[in-house]
């Protein structure tokens, strides 16, 4: 067995994300308040799925969400518990999840809400009842002040992912681990169940620039626009391998850590593409940019982008700088 040496630290999230936002003289330690409700409210949410199988949360819920997909126990309990963990500090303003068909307000901007969370609760639902990882994705946007009251949420919600001032997910898999970034680059964290907290493991972790993976649900090939076709034969005569685990988090996750590409394009199913601008490309985007790699909707830079709905569909090519250019260079 070896041993550590006694001069690494051991460094809690919390004190990561002060550490960092003191890094800021404008910081007023709110982000540091957002971050901390978000890890607890992903503890709360990884002891469920933990435990799921003996709490009477696996399986559907029996209704459908606002995409049209079917609800599952535990996509209920995490929305519901980061809306009851978050809708109770004071800066936020208004939260956005995958789950609920409209914004919930939690202080009007007006009012002195001053962030706006967005997330998908639980990522990958299809995976929950077969013990394959899931994640929690989020992101985190300041309340433009530039807006009348009589506007409504959406002008704030809407904002380009350019403007995100925190992202990050976690993932439960073998062990859980959560990535965060402030736009000062990405940190990795493991939770150490013993304890109930999570412990800095890489800090200013870089993807790979390239990486001979590519990960996508070739099912949908036939129905893939011709330069995503003409890019996946490429791969197969220059000895690329393929994963996917059909868990976006889970799939990034390995893409950060060990190089290549996620795709996941328009199809005849879904023409706009299948994931979520706002609450998981938008999030997903600041973490690969920050850690070096790149995302684009096959078009357009993802962070560039401006919604305009809740909701609204986006491709996604995410991952290695290189491999993200070569996806691309099969468009020009
Ligand atoms: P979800 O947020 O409802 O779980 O749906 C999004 C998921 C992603 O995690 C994953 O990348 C994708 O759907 C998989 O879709 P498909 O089954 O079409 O490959
Ligand atoms: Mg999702």
């Amino acid at each position: 067995m070896t041993t550590e040496p006694l001069t690494r630290p051991i460094i809690t999230i919390a004190q990561h994300i002060a550490e960092t936002q003191r890094k800021f003289p404008q910081a007023t330690g709110d982000l540091t308040w957002i971050l901390s409700g978000i890890t607890l409210a992903t503890r709360i949410i990884e002891s469920y799925v933990r435990r799921a199988g003996i709490v009477n949360v696996l399986g559907e819920y029996g209704t459908e969400n606002v995409h049209g997909e079917i609800v599952q126990k535990l996509d209920l309990v995490a929305n519901e518990t980061i809306l009851r963990v978050l809708g109770y500090r004071e800066i936020v303003g208004i939260m956005v999840s995958e789950e609920d068909d409209d914004p919930t307000i939690v202080k009007s901007p007006g009012a002195g809400g001053k962030y706006i969370i967005l997330f998908d609760p639980l990522d990958g639902s299809s995976n929950i009842d077969v013990n394959v990882t899931i994640g929690t994705i989020f992101s985190v946007l300041r309340c433009r002040e530039d807006i009348d009251e009589s506007e409504g949420a959406l002008p704030h919600i809407l904002q380009r992912g350019s403007y995100q001032v925190a992202a990050g997910y976690v993932v439960y898999g073998s062990s859980t681990v959560m990535a965060y970034t402030t736009g000062d680059g990405v940190h990795l964290f493991t939770l150490d169940p013993s304890i109930g907290a999570f412990t800095l493991h890489t800090e200013n972790v870089r993807m790979p620039a390239q990486g001979k993976t590519y990960s996508v649900n070739e099912a949908y090939y036939d129905s893939f626009p011709a330069p995503v076709q003409n890019y996946l034969s490429w791969t197969k005569q220059n000895g690329y391998g393929q994963r996917y685990i059909g868990s976006l988090v889970a799939d990034f996750h390995r893409t950060l850590l060990k190089g290549g590409v996620f795709l996941y394009p328009a199809t005849d199913k879904n023409p706009s593409g299948k994931l979520r601008l706002l609450y998981e490309a938008n999030p997903l985007a600041m973490i690969a940019e920050q850690a070096g790699g790149a995302a684009w909707d096959f078009n357009e830079r993802i962070l560039d982008k401006r919604a305009d709905a809740l909701h609204e569909r986006t491709p996604l090519v995410i991952g290695s700088r290189e491999e993200v250019d070569r996806v691309l260079s099969f468009h020009k």
